[in-house]
């Protein structure tokens, strides 16, 4: 068993989360998943001369230090963050981007300071209507893009951290030190990491990781015409056993974790039948807001063979993960039922 980070590429940076890792409901630090378009910083940078601005259609402008952002309220909440491919190489039909399997994800307890304080600070002209956020990674490639990304007011008003702890600790570097945004049960494309610059704007941002990356398009469609990725889709994972795994005849206690972006998970199902049967698994742990929940169901495996596991999530709104992906371009939101199955062969 594995417990070590999976390197996808080494520069930028792309690793995911081994599963024995996702088993616990704080995904520690060490092994949270790492997912960057440009160079991460090679050196945090110096608090003395570090600023964070807001312009654009404020009234007010502002340019503010780390200490007078950590003398405002602070919010101290549980997010569940997932990049828009996890999953992507689950997927039957291949599409194009890193070859994540279940470990683009993970959850943490985040310490911030809430964006819609200081944009009501700044005060919001009559104009704004979408809100764009700027690191200071040195981007790659030769075209040599940053990585600006935008949300919709209303996002950025309601539900929108800057977060500068995370899980009790000062955000770590690779993770956007000192100050990172994350839009609560968004994908990890709407969290900007390492902030230097939030403008409000009266559109989304034009540029390349707006307009054609992050969108979801079939082939021969035009990426921009695609939907922008936002909120995480309801999704469980199973994190135990492992797909391949041989397994004692007994009981086996199988995990997982299950969560809905924005929503609510609120039931958890496991078959150990390929899907002919369901029953119903148990929660483990915290039930909190925009972040997932561990779940647990004791089989007794008291016959040879091979067999497949399957889990579903349901959210309080009825609704249920889907039976298969729905295929896009760039893999994106792959939350499948059947692309998720772990197969295991029970030892006689
Ligand atoms: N500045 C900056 N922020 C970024 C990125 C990036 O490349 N540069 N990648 C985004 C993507 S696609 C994801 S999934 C998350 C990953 O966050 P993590 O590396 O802390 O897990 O960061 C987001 N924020
Ligand atoms: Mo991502």
């Amino acid at each position: 068993m594995t417990t070590s980070m999976r390197i996808m590429t080494e520069n930028p940076l792309n690793a995911e989360t081994p599963a024995a890792r996702l088993r616990s409901w704080i995904t520690p630090n060490a092994f949270f998943f790492n997912r960057n378009q440009g160079q991460i910083p090679d050196t945090p940078v110096d608090l003395e001369v570090w600023r964070l601005t807001i312009d654009g259609e404020v009234n007010q402008p502002l340019t503010l230090d780390m200490d007078r952002i950590q003398h405002l309220p602070k919010a101290i909440v549980a997010n569940t963050l997932e990049c828009s491919g996890n999953s992507r190489s689950l997927l039957e039909k291949k599409a194009s981007g890193n070859p994540w399997t279940i470990g683009g994800v993970g959850n943490a307890v985040w310490g911030g300071v809430w964006l819609g304080d200081l944009l009501n600070d700044a005060g919001l002209t009559d104009r704004a209507a979408h809100v764009a956020f700027e690191g200071m990674d040195t981007p790659l490639g030769k075209a040599r893009i940053k990585f600006v990304r935008s949300i919709p007011i209303e996002k950025a008003m309601s539900s929108t951290l800057l977060a500068y702890e995370m899980n009790g600790e000062p955000l770590p570097l690779k993770h956007g030190y000192p100050l990172r945004a994350l839009a609560l049960g968004w994908t990890g494309a709407n969290c900007v990491k390492w902030l230097k610059r939030i403008s409000v704007m009266q559109s989304p941002f034009n540029g390349f990781f707006m307009d054609q990356v992050y969108r979801v398009f079939q082939k021969g469609q035009k990426p921009a015409t695609g939907e922008t990725v936002t909120a995480i889709g309801l999704k469980s994972i199973i994190t135990r056993p492992l797909a391949g795994e041989r397994l004692d005849k007994g009981s086996l206690v199988v995990l997982g974790a299950a969560y809905a972006g924005e929503g609510h998970v609120a039931q958890v199902e496991v078959s150990v039948d390929d899907g002919a049967t369901w029953h119903a698994a148990e929660f483990i742990g915290p039930d909190e807001p925009f972040a997932w929940r561990q779940w647990q169901y004791v089989w007794h495996a008291n016959q040879a063979g091979e067999l497949t596991i399957k889990s579903r999530a349901t959210d309080d709104q009825g609704r249920q993960q889907p039976a298969a992906a729905r295929w896009n371009f760039l893999g994106y939101g792959n939350n499948g039922i059947h692309e998720h199955a772990v197969t295991v062969t029970v030892e006689g």
